[in-house]
This record gives structure tokens, C-alpha cells and sequence, in this order.
């Protein structure tokens, strides 16, 4: 699945980005790597639904090309400032603030062009193509990487109401796409949508522990910046332990939700969520 989605990642910049040193920076960042998390969630879901067709990987780029917009605009001195991401030097470090700032602009201009053409060709993915750019918007992602910004959580609410946003809106996208471009009865419907939210809280929560634990030789990305930038993570609310405790209750209430799922075979989700909890990068 990962060498689909690079694939198909790779295929739609070159067909829609002039050669120019726009598309070179559009490709390094979507090719230094990454765990590819969003678009395999959405194809991993998309097939225990049904089946995959091109749109589908398609559609899963463009999910991606969305997410590596967001993590190059995240990384600029005017936000994180960041000198590494994905192990490599950021988008700014190699090409300038300015070419950095129109190639995330162009990457998620990209993916929403891409959706268009997906939805124009096949218009039962209308609703998925809504569900993603409204995430990726003023009510999903942005919006919460604004309330990160402003470092407005001072308790668990707080911080919830941030990852849900900036880290759970287009993770929770990829799933409720996947749910509704496929014939989902209602009630599993509701079922992933609360899997999908608590997914992105506990993938956010391992992210604090993970600045707090690992090394930036591991995680590709600098260490240690929540606690630089006094930023309030679930590690410095609550203490590591308990960081750790919330994770595991989070993951449990994802394994109570996918046992009530009752017309889909959960095997293949199930592994892959397995493989995400506890990740070291
Ligand atoms: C700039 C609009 C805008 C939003 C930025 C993605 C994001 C919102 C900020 C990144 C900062 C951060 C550490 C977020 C928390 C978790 C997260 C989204 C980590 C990065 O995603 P991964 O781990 O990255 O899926 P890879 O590189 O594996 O794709």
C-alpha cells in the first residue's frame, strides 16, 4: 500500500505541477518520507468497506499532499520554526521561506484540484471530498493549529479540543471518507466516527510522549520543543506516567468501539491500528 500511495503521490504533482523548481520542492517534501498514516487509513478502511478503485489512491494522495502542506507551513520561523522534519532539512532550510510558503500553498491547492477532478468524474465522492477539505479548514486543522498557536489549553479539555482539531480533523477525515464514499449501515457509521476521534487523540498524545522520550535521530523531527515553547502537551498536564495511562485508556475505548462494529470485518483495521499504538516515530 505505501509504495501505492507514493506512487500515486508522486504521479499527480508531476501531472499537475509544471517542472519547475515549484514541483522539485512539492517533491521533496511529500518524498522525505513519513509514515504515509492518513491516506493508508483511508485505503485500509476503504477496502474492509468494499473494495479500492483508482479514485481511492487518488484520493489518498491527495490526503497526503494535504497533510505534508501542513507539516511544511508548521515547520516556518514564523510557527515552529523547525529545522528538521522527516529527517531531512524543512522545505525553508533548502528553499527559502518564500518557495517554501508557495509549496505548501501549492500542495494542498493540488489535493483540492485533484478532489474536484475525483468528485467530477465520480460524483458519489462528493461527500468525501467535503468531509476532507472541511477538515483540512477553518474549522479542522487550521483552527486548531491557531489554538495551539495561542497556547489556549490549560486542562484536558483544552488539550483535547486542540488535537481534535490540528492532529484529529484530517486523521478522523480519512476514515469518515472512506465511511462515506462505501455502503456503511448507520450505527457503524456513528461507531467509526467516535474511533476516528479518539484515534487522533491517543496518535496526538503519543506524539507529546514521543518529544518528551525519543531522539530526533528516531523521529526525524527536533525533540523537546513542546517544553522549549512551554507548550501545554499531555505530558506536561498530566506527567509522563499519566500521558501514558490516558493512552492506554484511549486505546482500550477504541478496541471497546471497533468490538461493537457490527458489519465489517475489522481484521485488517484492527492490525494496523496495533501497529500504531506505542509507535517510536
Ligand atoms: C500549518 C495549517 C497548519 C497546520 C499544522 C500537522 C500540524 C498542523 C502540525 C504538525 C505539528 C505536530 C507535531 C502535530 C501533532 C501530530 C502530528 C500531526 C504529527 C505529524 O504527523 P505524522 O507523525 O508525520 O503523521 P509523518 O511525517 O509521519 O507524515
Amino acid at each position: 500500500m505505501r509504495s501505492a500511495i507514493e506512487a500515486a503521490c508522486r504521479e499527480l504533482i508531476t501531472d499537475r505541477v509544471p517542472e519547475s523548481a515549484l514541483r522539485e520542492a512539492m517533491l521533496y517534501s511529500v518524498e522525505a518520507g513519513g509514515k504515509r498514516l492518513r491516506p493508508t487509513l483511508y485505503l485500509i478502511h476503504k477496502q474492509s468497506f468494499g473494495s479500492l478503485s483508482l479514485a481511492d489512491y487518488r484520493l489518498a494522495a491527495a490526503l497526503e499532499l494535504i497533510h505534508t502542506y501542513s507539516l511544511i507551513h508548521d515547520d516556518l520561523p514564523a510557527m515552529d520554526n523547525d529545522d528538521l522534519r522527516r529527517g531531512k532539512p524543512t522545505s525553508h532550510k533548502v528553499y527559502g521561506e518564500a518557495l517554501a510558503i508557495l509549496a505548501g500553498d501549492a500542495l494542498l491547492n493540488t489535493a483540492l484540484e485533484e478532489l474536484f477532478a475525483i468528485c467530477r468524474d465520480n460524483p458519489q465522492y462528493i461527500e468525501a471530498g467535503y468531509i476532507i477539505s472541511k477538515a483540512a479548514g477553518a474549522s479542522g486543522m487550521i483552527y486548531g493549529q491557531v489554538l495551539d498557536i495561542q497556547a489556549q489549553a490549560n486542562d484536558l479539555a483544552g488539550l483535547r479540543q486542540i488535537a481534535d482539531h490540528k492532529t484529529g480533523a484530517l486523521i478522523g477525515a480519512a476514515i469518515e471518507a472512506a465511511a462515506a464514499v462505501s455502503d456503511l449501515e448507520h450505527r457503524d457509521r456513528l461507531l467509526f466516527k467516535q474511533i476516528a476521534r479518539d484515534l487522533g487523540f491517543v496518535f496526538q498524545v503519543r506524539d507529546d510522549i514521543l518529544d518528551v522520550e525519543s531522539s530526533s535521530d528516531i523521529l526525524g523531527k527536533s525533540i523537546g520543543k513542546d517544553a522549549d515553547q512551554q507548550k501545554v502537551t499531555a505530558a506536561s498536564l498530566l506527567g509522563l506516567e499519566d500521558a501514558k495511562k490516558l493512552e492506554t485508556y484511549l486505546i482500550e475505548q477504541i478496541q471497546s468501539s471497533l468490538r461493537q462494529i457490527q458489519t465489517v470485518d475489522i481484521e485488517a483495521i484492527t492490525a494496523y491500528y496495533d501497529s500504531l499504538y506505542g509507535r517510536k516515530n
